[in-house]
Parts: C-alpha cells; sequence; structure tokens
C-alpha cells in the first residue's frame, strides 16, 4: 500500500517536471529522470566506452590514492559515518571504504541515490565486498538524504560526491549546493567531490558523443521513459542526440533537436508543439579549472584540505573540510 502510494507520487513529479520543461522556452528536461533502470544500464555501458574518460581517471585516482586520501581525513578526526550522495554502484568509492574500514570498523555507509534498483543492488552486493560493513541505503533527492543521515546518526561525517555528477549543475546551483551540502554539516565534518578539469575540448565532446551510439541512446532513453511512464507518443526516429562543447565556459551540454514539425501527445490531455530544428536541452556537464573549483570551496564556507589527481591530471577529487 505504502509502496504503491509512494511510486505513483514519483510518476505525478516526473509529470510536473517534466510539463514544466517542455512548455518552457526554450523547452528543457532535468537530468536526474535519466535514471530508471535501462538509464542506469545504459549510463554503465557509458561509464565502460573508451571516450567516456572520467570513470577512468576518477578509477586510478581511488585505487592508487586512497590510502593517502584516507589518512588525510583520519588525521584530524576518527569516527565518522560516510555519506555517499550519487553512489551508483560504488565501484570506486570501494576502494575508500575498504581504507576506512580498516581504521575503523564501526563506521556506517549511507550510500544516496535516486535509482531504488541501484540502492538495493549496493545492499546486496557490498556486503559480500567489505565483510561486517555497515550499510543503510537511502533512497531520495541528495539534501533530503544527508538529512535523513544526520537524523538516523549524530556522528561526524564524511561526505562523498564523486564521479562528476556536480558537473550537473550549472555554476550558481553548484555554489548553492555546497552551501546547503554545508549547512547539513559540522565544522570538522568533510567533503570529498570529483570535479571533471577543463581539457582539449575534442577530448570533451568525444565523451558525450561515443562512436558507439551509447550517449545517444541514453538520451533518446529519456523520451521513451516519459512514453512509458507518462503515456506519451514521442517518435524517437524523429529526435536527433546533438552534444555541444564550450571551452570558454566548460559547458557540455546535451540536446534532443526536433527533425521535423510534430506534435507529441503526453497523458490524456496535453498536446506539446515542435518546430522543426527545435531543442530539448536535457543535460549540462561543467567542466571546471582548479581555481573555480577552489572558489566554490571558499564561497561555500569549506576549506581545501588536498587534490588528488589522476596522472593525466583530467580530474580532480578535492578534499573539503567545513571551517
Ligand atoms: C553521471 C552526471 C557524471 O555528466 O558525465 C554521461 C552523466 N551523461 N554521459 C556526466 C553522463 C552522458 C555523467 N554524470
Amino acid at each position: 500500500m505504502e509502496l504503491a502510494t509512494a511510486s505513483k507520487n514519483t510518476t505525478t513529479k516526473f509529470y510536473k517536471d517534466a510539463m514544466k520543461g517542455l512548455r518552457s522556452n526554450p523547452k528543457y528536461l532535468n537530468s536526474k529522470y535519466f535514471y530508471d533502470e535501462r538509464g542506469d544500464e545504459l549510463f554503465q555501458q557509458i561509464m565502460r566506452c573508451d571516450e567516456y574518460y572520467l570513470t577512468n581517471c576518477e578509477m586510478e585516482i581511488l585505487k592508487m590514492q586512497s590510502p593517502d586520501i584516507a589518512s588525510t581525513i583520519f588525521a584530524s578526526e576518527k569516527n565518522f559515518d560516510v555519506v555517499e550522495l550519487g553512489a551508483g554502484d560504488c565501484s570506486k568509492s570501494i576502494y575508500l571504504l575498504r581504507q576506512i574500514f580498516r581504521r575503523n570498523k564501526n563506521f556506517t555507509f549511507f550510500p544516496v541515490d535516486i535509482s531504488t534498483h541501484v540502492i538495493d543492488l549496493i545492499e546486496e552486493d557490498l556486503p559480500k565486498k567489505v565483510r561486517g560493513l555497515n550499510i543503510h541505503g537511502l533512497n531520495g533527492e541528495y539534501i533530503e538524504m544527508l538529512k535523513q543521515a544526520n537524523y538516523i546518526s549524530a556522528k561526524r561525517k564524511l561526505v562523498l560526491f564523486m564521479g562528476s555528477n556536480i558537473g550537473n549543475m550549472n555554476h550558481e546551483q553548484s555554489i548553492a549546493f555546497c552551501k546547503e551540502v554545508r549547512t547539513c554539516l559540522q565544522p570538522g565534518d568533510c567533503l570529498l567531490i570529483g570535479f571533471d578539469l577543463k581539457k582539449d575540448p575534442q577530448i570533451i565532446l568525444n565523451a558525450y558523443n561515443d562512436k558507439q551510439g551509447v550517449t545517444r541512446e541514453f538520451n533518446l532513453n529519456l523520451l521513451r521513459r516519459i512514453n512509458t511512464e507518462l503515456n506519451a507518443d514521442f517518435v524517437i526516429e524523429n529526435f536527433k542526440h546533438f552534444p555541444v562543447y564550450n571551452p570558454e565556459s566548460g559547458e557540455c551540454k546535451s540536446y534532443l533537436v526536433s527533425m521535423c514539425k510534430q506534435k507529441v501527445s503526453i497523458g490524456d490531455t496535453e498536446i506539446i508543439e515542435f518546430d522543426e530544428y527545435e531543442t530539448i536541452h536535457t543535460e549540462i556537464s561543467v567542466k571546471y579549472s582548479i581555481e573555480q573549483i577552489n572558489g566554490i570551496a571558499h564561497l561555500s564556507g569549506f576549506e581545501t584540505i588536498e587534490h588528488f589527481y589522476d596522472s593525466k591530471d583530467w580530474f580532480v577529487d578535492v578534499l573539503w573540510q567545513c571551517r
């Protein structure tokens, strides 16, 4: 009974958000809705694409430098719980979790994810990989679930926000978000954030336009999801996946371009009209300079403790501490 109500509410929020975006000019859809079961699967596939360097870079950082990262954190704080925002499959964070577990067996790991499916997988899988680890999965929005973790446990917190998930916010949103995270934390608490760095613009563009077309499928899947969950009739073939990267702003934006004049019906009552070549903006993935990253730390009330880079200097995990 409770489950049925919950899933109905999600659909309603999805409907409202989708309608708001599609009625706007220019049209947009929120990228958090990419991640239904098929979307999770496609993102897993993206992470295995040669062009999608982000995962490999951050994996290298966590594999090689987790002992350093853990020691740096333990230098100031010994008894904390770990909250991972957008935990995904934990394939990177597991290296750090193992190092933390070696130093303190009593902490609780709170993986947070927007996808129920992902949380179920973690709760089943992770105990097999780190035996004895306390896990408490939280399915929902980042800030709400961070508050939930604080409500469940009064311990000091290490918050992980990896994988360049922060890239899905524009500059203002990312500052507002870091400030909000800060208000949920106490002086001394830590935050480890993964930022994708500015680099050869072609390398960045290719990462969002892989040859196999997985990212294309991922982008188009959003329309498929609207078709099934919101009873719409998007003709998928009428839309083109089109990413652009602006090396000045560091913004990589993905669009779905309507390749003809068309009408789409959503639910029982709504009709959305598209002109030929009208766009739907579906995702932003921001790339940063170190100066910009340090600026965000300062503006949102954190002190920079250390930068952990991959060997190509393409990606950075920064450790911040609450002032
Ligand atoms: C999971 C948000 C980090 O923006 O790079 C990958 C999602 N979109 N390819 C990113 C994504 C298209 C990804 N993040």
